[in-house]
């Protein structure tokens, strides 16, 4: 009952967050109980009938992954819970009123697109769909077959009118990491306002920071363009402020995973990252706090998810968009836990941080630049510190085995796990390489690799 109260006030910002934290996580359906979206996704001009159909299946899909196959989750999971249920709803229709009053909704798709720099222009950062095979039928026909399945599935959510938050954008802000997202680009701007921000390929060099920071500059002029504002010292302080507290209360979370007695699933802790993209980020920081309370909490009274003894899992390599949380249930299902992803839906989000000193926009963008930097991601080279990040982590999480997840056609990632597993190996870490899609197609096989994997340790 409360959460059909909840729903019907329409604008999660005038929820009474506190409120939300009561929810109990229910065996419902979680399509119940929704305002009536479809003025707003007609208006947005959505494809009305395959939306449909996407929004037909993901609940089914929550529920099997998330509702029927955990226990004992941690209550504060209640509010992320509610977001999902209502992933193109009210999120979608704030966006729409803060437009209605002139803000501007800038999408990305990639970790080194300073979301800081956005909030500060008084804009809205958004991370894009990309987690599912479904929107591929809009853009098969551009792309070749070897293209990984989240430029696959990003360019067809935008292609395909089956995105509101694509639709909602009044810019689009890519950037030059690999190839496929560079040609991605060329096609996108073909139906939104595109801009690439040129992120160098050798970061450690001098040169490629100096370069950055000019990058950084020149999206700022087209930030200011569009949003109509000016960065100032004060406007870019109090985002960097209010992003950096945001990726605090993540960490947090993040920490209490490292315990012996986990206090949240792999498969939770997945979805309050992925939630952070396109959630505000002030309601980001009160809900993830929340959590990051209620679990600090069950550390202290020794409850957790999972079995005692249960094996711990690092999965490291590229990002899982929502709903992309195959390998956290093929490996949650038979009794392992993970306990981090070294990946952009995990600790390369909130790991590197800033000093917030300085008097000059210009030092205030460097530290920016510097912080950006520190990002390990396989499209860059060198890119020796992703692999000690891995084996600092196996040690901070107590780590039995790491999984290095490549999504199938990311040569990056690709050729990395290969050096990564051998470099494992040798470290006496067991490890198992897994290239795969968002398909279900290899689930048989994958469910078998796993087993063994998690039997071996
Ligand atoms: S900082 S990981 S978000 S680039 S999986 S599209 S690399 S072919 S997503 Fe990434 Fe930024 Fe790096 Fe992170 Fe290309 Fe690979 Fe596809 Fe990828």
């Amino acid at each position: 009952m409360l959460f059909k109260i909840l729903i019907s006030t329409l604008s999660l910002i005038e929820l009474k967050l506190t409120s939300i934290l009561k929810l109990k996580i229910r065996k419902k359906k979680l399509t119940e109980g929704k305002p009536n979206w479809y003025p707003m996704w007609k208006e947005l001009g959505l494809d009305i009938e395959k939306h449909d159909l996407l929004m037909g299946a993901l609940p089914q899909i929550y529920k099997k992954i998330y509702i029927d196959a955990q226990q004992n989750r941690p209550e504060g999971m209640g509010f992320f819970e509610f977001v999902v249920s209502d992933i193109h709803g009210i999120r979608v229709s704030e966006l729409k009123k803060a437009k209605e009053k002139g803000k501007k909704v800038i999408s990305t798709f990639c970790l080194y697109v300073p979301e800081e720099i956005i909030v500060a222009l008084d804009a809205i950062c958004i991370g894009l769909c990309g987690g599912t095979d479904f929107s591929n039928f809009a853009s098969e026909a551009l792309l070749p077959t070897n293209t990984c399945a989240l430029i696959k599935s990003s360019l067809g959510f935008g292609l395909g009118n089956i995105c509101p938050y694509f639709e909602s954008s009044d810019l689009i802000v890519g950037e030059t990491t690999c190839d496929g997202k560079k040609k991605c680009w060329e096609i996108l701007s073909k139906h939104k306002p595109v801009y690439v921000l040129e992120t160098p390929q050798c970061k450690d060099r001098p040169q490629s920071r100096v370069h950055f920071i000019s990058e950084l500059k020149a999206l700022i002029i087209k930030l200011e363009e569009i949003t109509g504002n000016k960065l100032s010292v004060d406007n870019l302080k109090a985002a960097m402020e209010k992003i950096k507290k945001k990726r605090t209360q993540i960490k947090r979370v993040y920490n209490t995973r490292k315990t012996d007695y986990v206090p949240i699933s792999g498969k939770d802790a997945l979805l309050v990252s992925q939630v952070a993209f396109y959630d505000d980020p002030d309601r980001q920081i009160q809900m993830v706090g929340q959590l990051a309370d209620e679990l600090e909490q069950r550390v202290k009274e020794g409850i957790g998810v999972t079995e005692k003894g249960a094996k711990r899992i690092l999965v490291s390599g590229t990002p899982m968009a929502i709903p992309n949380w195959k390998i956290h249930h093929l490996v949650e299902t038979k009794g392992a836990v993970i306990v981090a992803e070294e990946t952009c839906t995990g600790t390369r989000y909130f790991e590197s941080d800033y000093e917030i000193i300085g008097e000059s926009l210009d030092e205030l963008i460097q530290a920016i630049a510097d912080r950006y930097l520190e990002i390990n991601c396989a499209c860059f080279t060198p890119n020796e510190g992703r692999k000690e990040d891995i084996l600092r982590q196996v040690k901070e999480y107590k780590v039995d085995g790491v999984i290095l997840y490549t999504l199938s056609f990311c040569q990056p990632y690709d050729i990395e796990a290969i050096g990564l597993e051998k470099e494992l190996k040798k470290s006496g870490i067991p490890v198992i390489s897994i290239n795969t899609d968002y398909s279900s197609d290899d689930d048989g096989q994958l469910n078998t690799r796993i087993e063994a994997f998690l039997e071996m340790l």
